[in-house]
């Protein structure tokens, strides 16, 4: 994307703030994980909290890649390198967002749906609830509703997380739960939804308690929800 990318000299942390940020959307989008780790190791230093370097730097260059794969700019090798500068990135941050000390407030089971093998956002929301003191059990990717139902069954969690990415997986969130419902399972679990093609009347029409548009609000919807029904 920029010509710096190839500068071999470029020292990063001679750049400032804004420009840091800037040569990390760069560099994410050109997939350097050693420079991605680098960049985000230095804005913590500097004193940024680990949630603006996840949603300024590693969210922010992965809107870019997500604009220019979509209009065929780029493709899927190179947003797999992408993703693995944003997951090299992420692995930095993520014991920085779940350091919380106090007893889980909460139990979740997340997964991506069937068909579906998207999971740097899923992986990003079980970081956001870790973060905010729940136990999180990620189940993966490309899950059915029959692993669902034995992680469910396992784990007891109080809410049941679903992602997909895409608009051909989507759908078969309405499965997970009609299946749940058919099973006379449907009131045991909050069931939270997300995922860039899903809004709320798709969230309402399948059925979900709640559409999570970012990893933020899924963290503070599953608070509310919980705080709701333990109430009730
Ligand atoms: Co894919 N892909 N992809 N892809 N990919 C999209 C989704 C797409 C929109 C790109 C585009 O055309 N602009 C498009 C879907 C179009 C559509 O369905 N209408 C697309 C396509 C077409 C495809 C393939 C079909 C491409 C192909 O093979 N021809 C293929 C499908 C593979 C499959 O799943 N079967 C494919 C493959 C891939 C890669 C493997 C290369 C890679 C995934 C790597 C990985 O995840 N490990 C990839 C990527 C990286 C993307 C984009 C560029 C980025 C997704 C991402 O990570 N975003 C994406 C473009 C886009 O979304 N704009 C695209 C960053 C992440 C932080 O955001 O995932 O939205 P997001 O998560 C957010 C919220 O949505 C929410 O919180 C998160 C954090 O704030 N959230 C939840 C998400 N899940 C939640 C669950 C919750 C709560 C909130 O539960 C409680």
């Amino acid at each position: 994307m920029s010509e710096e990318n190839y500068d071999d000299e470029l020292d990063l942390s001679t750049l400032s703030d804004e420009e840091l940020v800037e040569q990390m959307h760069d560099d994410l989008y050109d997939g350097m994980e050693e420079e991605i780790v680098e960049g985000t190791e230095i804005l913590l230093e500097r004193g940024w909290s680990a949630d603006k370097v996840l949603n300024e730097a590693l969210v922010g260059g992965m809107a870019i890649v997500g604009v220019d794969f979509r209009d065929g700019i780029l493709f899927v090798p190179e947003v797999l390198s992408a993703a693995g500068a944003m997951k090299a990135g992420m692995a930095i941050l993520r014991p920085l967002l779940a350091e919380t000390g106090a007893e889980p407030i909460g139990k979740m089971v997340i997964g991506t749906v069937k068909g579906d093998i998207h999971d740097i956002g899923k992986n990003l929301v079980a970081m956001m609830m870790e973060g905010a003191g729940f136990e999180v059990i990620d189940i993966g990717i490309n899950i059915p509703v029959e692993t669902y139902l034995e992680a469910l069954e396992e784990h007891k969690p109080d809410i049941l997380g679903m992602s997909a990415l895409l608009t051909t997986t989507m759908p078969y969130m309405k499965v997970v739960i009609d299946t749940l419902k058919e099973q006379g399972l449907r009131d045991d679990y909050i069931v939270l939804v997300g995922g860039a093609p899903l809004n709320q009347e798709f969230g309402d029409a399948v059925g979900a308690d709640g559409y999570c548009r970012d990893a933020a609000i899924a963290v503070d919807m599953a608070k509310e929800l919980i705080a709701e029904k333990r109430a009730a």
